[in-house]
């Protein structure tokens, strides 16, 4: 059990783009768990290995009401199965504390590798469908602040800059 660090905004690392997993490995399984142990301690219902400072494309998810539904993602393609868009209120464990709604794509299928390196397949809505996109962005060195307008972005940059000199001082 290794709870890790997560970085937060506007941490520069955040922006780094994740490279794909050539092999699963023990290794990769590792870090996995680790990032398991670190979303469910958070509490999150997602987490991608970016967040912890490892810059390789690996999701875990886990939408489920008594977090008994642990998912992998391991080189996620994402396909839209239906154009239509939903708006839902965000938040990131990577920019604590603000919550702004977010247009995602409704429907859309999943193409990934799972921890067992096996392929697989998986159709996504609802609330699923948002994280999965959400997490995607982070390996993409995307945050959910850069759909906001400057104004607003800025305002939480600073704030959480505030928090973070404190915190460095304590
Ligand atoms: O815990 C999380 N909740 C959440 C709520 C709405 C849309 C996306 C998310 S993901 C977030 C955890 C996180 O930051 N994952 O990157
Ligand atoms: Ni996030």
């Amino acid at each position: 059990m290794a709870i890790l660090e997560i970085l937060e905004f506007p941490d520069s690392r955040l922006r780094t783009k994740a490279a794909e997993v050539t092999e699963v490995t023990d290794k990769t399984r590792r870090v996995i768990e680790d990032m398991f142990d670190t979303m469910y301690d958070a509490p999150g219902i997602g987490l991608a290995a970016t967040q912890v400072d490892v810059h390789q494309q690996i999701i875990v998810i886990d939408v489920s009401e008594d977090k008994s539904e642990p998912l992998v993602f391991i080189n996620p393609k994402i396909t839209v199965l239906d154009g239509e868009l939903e708006k839902m209120q965000e938040g990131c464990l990577s920019v604590p504390g603000f919550y702004e709604d977010i247009e995602r794509i409704e429907h859309c299928q999943i193409d990934a590798i799972g921890k067992d390196g096996q392929p697989f397949t998986m159709e996504a809505t609802g609330l699923l469908a948002v994280c999965i996109q959400h997490e995607m962005d982070h390996l993409d060195g995307k945050l959910f602040v850069d759909y906001l307008s400057n104004t607003k972005r800025d305002r939480i940059r600073k704030k959480l800059e505030k928090q973070h000199r404190l915190a460095a001082k304590a």
